[in-house]
């Protein structure tokens, strides 16, 4: 009288995995992994340009090569610091679109508020 049960279960669980994966494909239809390396590095970010589809999963390897700079995005509540010659790595789900300042918020020396760029999400 086991076997019944046993497979009850397994249909149970495949049908909850597939669930599963439609509603994940359902709420990103369209989105890639784009992976970006950027440098803060004498008071400007390299590239200053980040274009990005919408629903793009987004990964950015953020390196500051002279002294420390953060890669802040208000509107996407991102704020991460790196420390001289440090990498950190910022990963996101690009869910509204427009256009993004990145910046650098730290305040040790004021030529870090020139540090700007632009996340471009269509
Ligand atoms: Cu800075």
């Amino acid at each position: 009288m086991k076997r019944p049960t046993i497979v009850a279960s397994a249909c149970l669980a495949a049908a909850l995995l597939i669930a599963f994966a439609l509603r994940v494909q359902a709420a990103h239809p369209h989105g890639q992994t784009r992976e970006f390396t950027v440098t803060g590095d004498k008071f400007s970010f390299s590239p200053a340009e980040i274009p990005v589809r919408k629903d793009d999963l987004v990964k950015i390897r953020f390196t500051a090569t002279d002294m420390p700079h953060s890669f802040t995005i208000d509107d996407y509540r991102i704020s991460k610091r790196a420390g001289a010659g440090q990498i950190i790595e910022i990963e996101f789900r690009a869910d509204q679109a427009g256009t993004f300042t990145y910046y650098c918020n730290l305040t040790q020396d004021d030529r870090c508020r020139q540090m700007k760029g632009q996340l471009i999400v269509r």
